[in-house]
């Protein structure tokens, strides 16, 4: 009731040539890249007003005497996309000044992480997919509208063993030609992200693709049999260094050896390299036709080589071995890291295998 009476007042003893009270909004567009110090706008004034800023904003500079508009500094419209400022007259109004701020694609898309770590089994099949972590656009308006994904190593040019698969949003990475692990264990590829403005914007962040092993090569001896003479008095127990390679990695290539049959003739040695023999007279007894070394007979041992795989898996070396114990076995066996190899078995033109003393012999094929 108060209040009543006294606006009643105001209004009974408002002078006749006085301008009514008014409030209004002006509104201003800018874009967010626009240069520091231009004119967004400008007030009209009225006659006999003044103008003073009561709100202002520190982006936005108000000149009361031109009663212009101007940015002060850089604008940016994922910060502040209105910014309304206060300003009041005399005689007594009220302009709100409202200036948008409008959106143009300033940013480069944005991934949460520059590098992303990804493992893979090298026997993926084509079609394998990884999800892949995207990027998001701090532009208001704008979106990733592609993908793209190069290879890092050779100079940026497109993945050819990965290739790319987008759904609902999501983004996978795709094996589209098959991996070997044992040919090439890790890849460096960049994941591109490119914007829709126009023009666009793109970064990228850098995919480290690890290829794990599994278990997909056999223990290889390089040959499949070999003929060995075999002197106990110039050689004590050692028959043969064995040497297979595993190409797989860890417990798929470590390679434990086994006396598959004769175990009670030969052993592997403690230290899993040397085939030899624990009994030689058994050996010598049963390898005795006449005293005639050339004519004893040969005996034959069979190795395997198994990986530490799960499952492991298997090689086989037939040893075949005649015993020497005169003098003339001693000449042609004098130097014994030259075995004698039975080539029929061999399947390339060279192979490596290993001699006595484990030093690398390549054969020549005999046909
Ligand atoms: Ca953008
Ligand atoms: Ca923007
Ligand atoms: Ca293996
Ligand atoms: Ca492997």
């Amino acid at each position: 009731m108060k209040k009543f009476i006294q606006f009643l007042i105001f209004i009974i003893f408002l002078p006749k040539n006085a301008v009514a009270f008014s409030e209004e909004t002006v509104d201003f567009e800018v874009s967010e890249d626009v240069e520091i110090g231009k004119v967004i706008g400008k007030l009209t004034r009225l006659d006999g007003f003044t103008y003073r800023l009561s709100r202002g904003n520190s982006k936005i500079h108000f000149d009361p005497e031109t009663l212009e508009v101007s940015t002060s500094s850089k604008l940016d419209h994922e910060s502040e996309d209105l910014i309304d400022m206060l300003i009041i007259t005399n005689p007594p109004s009220i302009i709100h000044l409202m200036i948008k701020v409008l959106d143009v694609n300033d940013n480069d898309p944005r991934f949460l992480n520059d590098f992303q770590q990804i493992s893979i089994p090298e026997t993926a099949p084509i079609g394998w997919r990884v999800s892949l972590s995207g990027a998001i656009d701090p532009d208001t308006n704008r979106t990733i509208s592609n993908y793209t994904l190069v290879d890092e190593e050779e100079e940026e040019k497109e993945a050819r063993i990965f290739g790319l698969f987008q759904s609902d949003g999501l983004i996978y990475m795709e094996v589209i030609e098959k991996l070997d692990r044992e040919l090439k264990n890790e890849y460096k590829m960049r994941l591109v992200a490119i914007d829709d403005g126009i023009p666009s914007r793109n970064s990228s962040c850098l995919l480290h693709i690890q290829i794990l092993d599994t278990n997909d090569n056999f223990p290889d001896f390089g040959i499949r049999s070999i003929d060995i003479k075999y002197n106990p008095k110039t050689d004590g127990n050692k028959i043969f260094r064995l040497n297979a390679t595993d190409a797989d990695e860890a417990e798929n290539g470590r390679i434990t050896y086994k006396v598959v049959e004769n175990d009670d003739i030969f052993e592997i040695s403690q230290d899993n390299t040397y085939l030899l023999v624990k009994n030689n007279t058994k050996l010598e007894e049963e390898t005795k036709n006449t005293r005639d070394n050339e004519k004893n007979e040969k005996k034959k041992v069979t190795i395997e080589a198994s990986d530490h795989g799960t499952p492991p898996l298997v090689s086989f070396l037939d040893i075949w071995i005649q015993v020497v114990d005169n003098l003339e076995g001693k000449r042609k066996n004098r130097n014994m890291n030259e075995p004698n190899i039975n080539i029929r078995w061999v399947f390339e033109k060279t192979n490596w295998v290993s001699d006595f003393f484990g030093e690398k012999k390549k054969l020549k094929m005999i046909f």
